[in-house]
C-alpha cells in the first residue's frame, strides 16, 4: 500500500499548517468589522454636546478616526470591549484644548473637552505587557479631527 506511507506526514504537515491559519482568522475576528478602520462625525445632541462612543480592544478603537467641531463641547464616551488586558485612551495636544489619559473600563465613562484648534491629533493606548510592544505600536491608536 504506497499511499499510506504519505498519510502520516500529510496530517503532520496539517498539524503545522492550521494553528496559524486559525490564530490568524481569531485575530480578524476580534477587530470588528470595517477592516482599516471607521471615520465618525460626532453626533451634535440636543444640549449641544457632541457625542461619540468610542470602544477599545486588542487592538484597536473602535471608531479610530473622530471628527468634531472646533470650540464646540465634546463628550467621548469611552469603555473597553471586555477581557482582561487593560486600555488607555490618551490625547496629549495641549495646543488645541485636549489633553486626557484616561483608563478604560468595562462601563462607560465620559471624557469631556472642548477643542480649540483645528488639526488632527493622535489618540493612541501605552498599555503593554512586560517589556513587550505598546497596544499602540500594535494598532490601538486613531486620530480625532477637530474642523471648522
Ligand atoms: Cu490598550
Amino acid at each position: 500500500m504506497n499511499c499510506h506511507k504519505w498519510t502520516i506526514p500529510l496530517v503532520l504537515l496539517a498539524l503545522f499548517c492550521l494553528p496559524p491559519l486559525l490564530a490568524t482568522s481569531g485575530e480578524a475576528a476580534e477587530r470588528p468589522a470595517g477592516g482599516e478602520g471607521k471615520r465618525v462625525v460626532a453626533e451634535v445632541g440636543e444640549d449641544g454636546i457632541q457625542r461619540v462612543e468610542v470602544v477599545g480592544g486588542e487592538y484597536y478603537f473602535e471608531p479610530n478616526h473622530i471628527v468634531v467641531r472646533v470650540n464646540k463641547p465634546v463628550e467621548l464616551l469611552v469603555r473597553k470591549s471586555g477581557g482582561f488586558i487593560p486600555h488607555n485612551i490618551i490625547v496629549k495636544a495641549p495646543e488645541a484644548g485636549i489633553d486626557f489619559n484616561v483608563g478604560m473600563e468595562g462601563e462607560f465613562k465620559p471624557i469631556r473637552f472642548t477643542p480649540s484648534k483645528t488639526g488632527e491629533y493622535e489618540m493612541s493606548c501605552d498599555k503593554s505587557f512586560l517589556w513587550f510592544e505598546s497596544h499602540r505600536e500594535k494598532g490601538m491608536k486613531g486620530i480625532i479631527e477637530v474642523v471648522e
